[in-house]
């Protein structure tokens, strides 16, 4: 029978059916993994056969991925581990206080999207504690990724209604990421009040969210609708990006690109740039650019 992975967590692997059975599975003996640099065979958000083999519930199939969301893995360099497959879009949860998500954080997650080719979503939570500048700030900055088609709100998780967050999620498979401590469980634990996660505090002392749960785990809203909560993870895997690619992964950029004066321009200062033109006449958003620039620059420090 069929099988969503829900958790994985090495050995084991908690599945679960379409109509909501749910084993714990582990893997057959030697199990092949097809792309060698990936260190885990089978992540959340995959679609697995799962069969009794004595006395035991063994998965002997994996399906094939529409795609999947990896990161370096922190051991060995060059590898890579597999955080979630068959995401449909993702969503990233920030918040501007308690803590602080910078907008370099935001433009990296959506950038590895791109990559990735997953659309994305960005929901500013707590807006509760925020003054009436901070809010109108907030609302410049979601001018700009709305812009780029991001879908975005403002949102107190704890004080509002989720109706538009829920619409979006629904019959999808929903990445949420995003730092300890922005409201992952609280929305989750909102969305589907079965699932009850600990929801962690926030440090007096750093204002930071303090871990709770550690492995990618997926939660289901309905037989067609699930959330992955994805705590611990910083950052996806940033997938080799060559400097000449990264505008690319700028949906602003894109129409300018191979129209500057130099063919191999990266526009940083070259003469003739369209993108350098187009920040300076405010069609691309400086925040924007000044997280293209950083991304870059990360880019020379790696080599
Ligand atoms: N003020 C405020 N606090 C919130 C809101 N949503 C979540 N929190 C708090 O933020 C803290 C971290 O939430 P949690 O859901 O554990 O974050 P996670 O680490 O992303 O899973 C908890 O103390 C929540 O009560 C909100 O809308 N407003
Ligand atoms: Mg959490
Ligand atoms: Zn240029």
């Amino acid at each position: 029978m069929k099988f969503l992975v829900t958790k994985s967590t090495g050995s084991w692997y908690s599945v679960q059916s379409k109509d909501g059975v749910k084993l714990d599975a582990r893997l057959r003996g030697k199990f092949k993994l097809e792309n060698k640099k990936i260190t885990n065979p089978i992540a959340v958000g995959d679609w697995v056969d799962v069969e009794e083999i004595e006395n035991s519930h063994v998965i002997t199939k994996v399906y094939d991925r529409k795609n999947y969301v990896i990161r370096s893995s922190p051991r060995k360099k060059e590898h890579s581990h597999l955080i979630a497959a068959n995401v449909d879009q993702a969503a990233v949860i920030v918040s501007q206080k308690m803590p602080r998500t910078s907008l370099g954080f935001i433009d990296r997650f959506f950038v590895t999207l791109e990559t990735f080719r997953i659309p994305g979503l960005l929901i500013i939570n707590k807006r509760d504690l925020y003054s009436k500048e901070e809010i109108e700030g907030l609302k410049e900055i979601i001018k700009v990724y709305e812009k780029l088609d991001y879908r975005c709100i403002l949102i107190s998780v704890e004080q509002d209604d989720l109706d538009e967050i829920k619409q979006w999620f629904e019959g999808k498979i929903t990445l949420l990421s995003g730092h300890s401590g922005t409201g992952k469980s609280t929305l989750i634990n909102k969305i589907i009040p079965a699932v009850d996660q600990a929801v962690g505090e926030i440090s007096k002392l750093t204002g930071k969210g303090m871990h709770v749960t550690t492995f990618a785990e997926l939660f289901s809203m309905n037989g067609n609708s699930h959330i992955i909560d994805t705590p611990g993870i910083k950052e996806l895997g940033l997938a080799e990006i060559y400097r000449e690619e990264l505008s690319h992964y700028f949906p602003e950029m894109r129409p300018f690109l191979g129209k500057c004066k130099y063919h191999n321009c990266v526009h940083v200062d070259e003469p003739g740039c369209l993108i350098q033109e187009a920040v300076r006449s405010g069609d691309i958003a400086l925040s924007r650019f000044k997280s293209y620039l950083s991304m870059l620059e990360d880019d020379d420090n790696r080599r």
